[in-house]
């Protein structure tokens, strides 16, 4: 299957983050950013405010662009390029959706058991304000890395 592009937004206000609980779909069961595929004709950009408020509410005027990491997987099946983005104030009210409970969560209390294992080697960037881009290759389970490369990128 072709490598699908995707979008996954963090919600910054130091300090704390606003995360989702995914209730479906891939990666289910696990604390993440917002995102999701891009429709057809979007930018990232766009497809990662439209996906923020789907899942949570949350009008957004601008994102920051902070990263993009492909994700490799053995069968090609999970294959992603990730774009990820930084959102920091709204207006609007957070509201749980079909496809994510939201939750803030300190800095010091990031829930990194239950998130995706590559998000360890990144989040700390992204909150630092870094700028980054990298490859991760994952086993079959998904449940291991067996290789990430994260380097901290101005200009991806
Ligand atoms: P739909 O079509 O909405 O049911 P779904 O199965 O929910 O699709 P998808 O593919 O739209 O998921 O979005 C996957 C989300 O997971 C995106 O926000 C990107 C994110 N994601 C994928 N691999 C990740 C990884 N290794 N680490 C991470 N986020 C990842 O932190």
């Amino acid at each position: 299957m072709a490598k699908k592009i995707t979008t996954l937004c963090i919600v910054h206000q130091h300090p704390r983050i606003l995360l989702g609980m995914k209730k479906r779909g891939f990666g289910a069961g696990k604390w993440n950013g917002f995102g999701g595929k891009l429709l057809e004709g979007e930018t990232p950009e766009q497809a990662a405010k439209r996906e923020l408020q789907e899942e949570a509410g949350i009008i957004v005027s601008d994102l920051e662009r902070m990263g993009v990491i492909d994700f490799i997987w053995p069968d090609g099946e999970g294959d992603q390029e990730v774009h990820i983005f930084k959102a920091g104030n709204y207006a609007s009210k957070i509201r749980e959706s079909e496809e994510m409970l939201p939750l803030w969560f300190h800095v010091d209390e990031i829930p990194f058991e239950s998130m995706w294992p590559d998000d360890k080697y990144w989040l700390p960037l992204f909150l630092e304000g870094k700028k980054f881009s990298g490859q991760c290759f994952f086993d079959e389970s998904g449940v291991k890395i067996k290789k990430i490369f994260i380097e901290e990128n101005e200009n991806f």
